[in-house]
């Protein structure tokens, strides 16, 4: 439920992005709530959003794919055009831009000079640091020299995806060309990021909205990365869990404990050593299993630094929290008579293994109904 006090005005709302005051309401208040921010804050960033003047943001690309952007293009309620148009102010992005060329530099010199000091650069992709940085030029510069310029007059510096955040892809061993992250190639450590192949496109906007209702960023972890968005193991919120905890593994893609959903661990999920919501807050809104292990594919670890891209796909990821090593028996085995010892054990855990028992039920209840689907995770 969102808080209605805002005060924002209906008509404008739809006037400008398109959907009911009710829709923006709902997805303010799915802002706040990804951001884990108390009540009241979906009213502030509501008022923020519709009256505080667009920030200003200039987007570089580099070494990448350009999947950051297609996932944020991917993005719903509201749609990237309106996003772009009243949210952010988008002066500057080499791939969604009309003008080409020296316009397109002019824009983003005139974007600089009118914002200076208040701008929010955006860096997508790795900055090739070998041999000069040759590997990678934009209207003559290297990435390097242009996200330095850049960087000099912004309010704050915003790596989204893992190539921009510690060279993602283009720094897979041997790395030819020194790929790195932006915070390594500024030699600077107030860069902020957003990483995850591509990332979560919320996870980016909570982040802007943040700093254009607060004037701060989020609180960031020790890889300066949104707590609110990296803050807990995908192990500890994956759907598929209980069949870690009680076992239960795929161990070949197709197998019978892959198509009943059981957990990817064995095929070498690294959701226990990489941090990001995705089991949390899902993909591009397509369904309740959208998300990398949703689909039946191992987590391979994209928003981890030394691991996505670097740690082989079938290696076993390193456990960071272990499963209990035996659990108290439920109901008997069929056919063995409880024994009064026996008897006397259950009735001593009754209450823990009840509560265990609806634990698991739940979570297993599913995967069970729709046992044989193939891809189903649940
Ligand atoms: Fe691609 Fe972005 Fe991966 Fe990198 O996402 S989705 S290669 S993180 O910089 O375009
Ligand atoms: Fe953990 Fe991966 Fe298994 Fe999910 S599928 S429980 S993240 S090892
Ligand atoms: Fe990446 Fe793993 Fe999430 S592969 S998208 S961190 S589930």
């Amino acid at each position: 439920m969102y808080d209605d006090s805002a005060n924002v005005n209906g008509t404008d709302i739809e006037t400008r992005f398109g959907v009911s005051r009710r829709d923006f309401m709902k997805f303010c208040a799915a802002m706040a709530a990804t951001m884990g921010l108390p009540k009241g804050a979906d009213a502030q960033i509501a008022e923020a959003i519709t009256n505080k003047e667009r920030p200003s943001v200039i987007w570089l690309h580099h070494q990448e794919c350009t999947g950051c952007s297609e996932s944020l293009l991917r993005a719903e309620h509201p749609t990237l055009e309106k996003l772009i148009l009243e949210i952010i102010s988008l002066d500057y992005h080499e791939t969604l831009f009309a003008a080409a060329g020296h316009q397109a530099e002019a824009a983003r010199k005139a974007a600089m000079e009118k914002n200076k000091g208040k701008y929010i650069l955006v860096v997508e992709g790795a900055i090739p640091l070998k041999d000069g940085g040759i590997y990678c030029k934009i209207g003559g510069q290297t990435s390097l020299e242009l996200t330095r310029e850049v960087a000099k007059d912004a309010a704050a510096v915003i790596a989204i995806g893992s190539c921009a955040s510690w060279g993602g892809m283009p720094s897979t061993p041997p790395n030819p060309t020194g790929a790195a992250g932006v915070g390594e190639a500024l030699g600077r450590k107030d860069v902020v990021t957003i990483p995850g192949c591509p990332p979560n496109p919320y996870n980016f906007l909570s982040t802007v909205v943040h700093f254009l209702t607060f004037g701060t960023l989020p609180a960031l972890d020790h890889e300066n990365r949104p707590v609110f968005a990296y803050g807990r193991l995908i192990h500890d919120n994956c759907e598929r869990r209980a069949h870690f905890d009680a076992g239960r593994f795929a161990m070949e893609f197709g197998d019978e404990g892959h198509r009943k959903g059981y957990c990817l661990y064995k095929l070498g999920c690294k959701g226990p050593e990489t941090y990001a919501n995705c089991p949390a807050i899902l993909f591009n809104d397509a369904g309740p299993a959208a998300w990398p292990v949703g689909t039946g594919h191992p987590c391979i670890g994209c928003t981890e630094k030394g691991i996505g891209f670097a740690k082989p796909i079938h290696a076993l990821a390193d456990l960071k929290t272990n499963p209990p090593i035996s659990y108290p028996r439920i109901v008997e085995e069929k056919g063995e008579g409880a024994s009064l010892g026996a008897a006397a054990l259950v009735a001593g855990v009754a209450g823990l293994a009840a509560g265990a028992g609806f634990k698991l039920a739940g979570n297993l209840g599913k995967a069970d109904a729709k046992d044989g689907n193939g891809t189903d995770a649940e």
